[in-house]
């Protein structure tokens, strides 16, 4: 091992900022993508904000049973009761979303219960069955589980920053990830993933990297889709 892993070793927020800075690119190409900028400098193509609309319905319905094996995960595997209750506070906004979805959809149009899944899509929710399997521990499925959340929160939360030029009707949907109570639920899930990175073993913490790369992969390729690039 090197000296600076070493160094990170029983530290699990040093092992995130590791994280950032090495595979710092990618992270920049989910959380900055052209898809999120176009929004924000109003520049954005509305078929291409409906396909995200519709394609993200399907998303969310999937991350829902993704959700529901973290939170038996934490309650098989935390030892940090709070755990659970931050994980519950994730699935009640997804209660919240869903609705939103479907009433967000019928002002623009988009029948979101007659949309068929896209590759990338159907790619990244073959990804979350996996997370759900058994074999995956609960370290590597909440590191994936905050990765998913932090990509959106930093995502939306720069089409609010000043200087934006979002479209109005574009607002709310930038809100409901780049607001400040959605933020502090990312923190939240960002402490509860440090603190188990410094308990992991050198397995678990290769296995939580690689999912937060992939997850990264799969937020760009979701982004791309929605930009219609395939
Ligand atoms: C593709 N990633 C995608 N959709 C979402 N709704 C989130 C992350 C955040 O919940």
């Amino acid at each position: 091992m090197e000296a600076a892993e070493e160094v990170e070793r029983g530290n699990g927020g040093g092992v995130i900022q590791t994280w950032l800075n090495r595979h710092n690119l990618l992270y920049t190409k989910a959380t900055k993508h052209p898809f999120i900028l176009s929004i924000r400098d109003g520049t954005i193509n509305l078929s291409s904000f409906k396909r995200w609309l519709g394609q993200d319905y399907i998303f969310v319905r999937e991350f829902i049973p993704f959700v529901a094996s973290v939170l038996l995960k934490a309650w098989r595997e935390s030892e940090d009761g709070l755990d659970i209750e931050v994980i519950l506070g994730g699935m009640a906004s997804l209660n919240d979303e869903i609705s939103w979805f479907k009433k967000e959809g019928s002002k623009w149009d988009v029948l979101v219960s007659e949309i068929s899944p896209q590759k990338a899509n159907q790619d990244y929710c073959r990804f979350l069955e996996r997370l759900m399997g058994p074999d995956v521990g609960y370290t590597v499925a909440i590191t994936a589980f905050w990765t998913i959340e932090a990509v959106y929160q930093e995502s939306f939360s720069l089409c609010l920053q000043d200087g934006n030029n979002t479209p109005a009707e574009l607002m709310e949907t930038c809100q409901r990830w780049g607001n400040n109570g959605f933020g502090q639920y990312c923190q939240s899930l960002q402490g509860i993933v440090s603190r188990c990175l410094e308990k992991a073993s050198e397995d678990v913490l290769r296995k939580s990297e690689e999912a937060f790369i992939c997850v990264l992969d799969h937020e760009v390729g979701f982004w791309d889709m929605s930009c219609g690039e395939l």
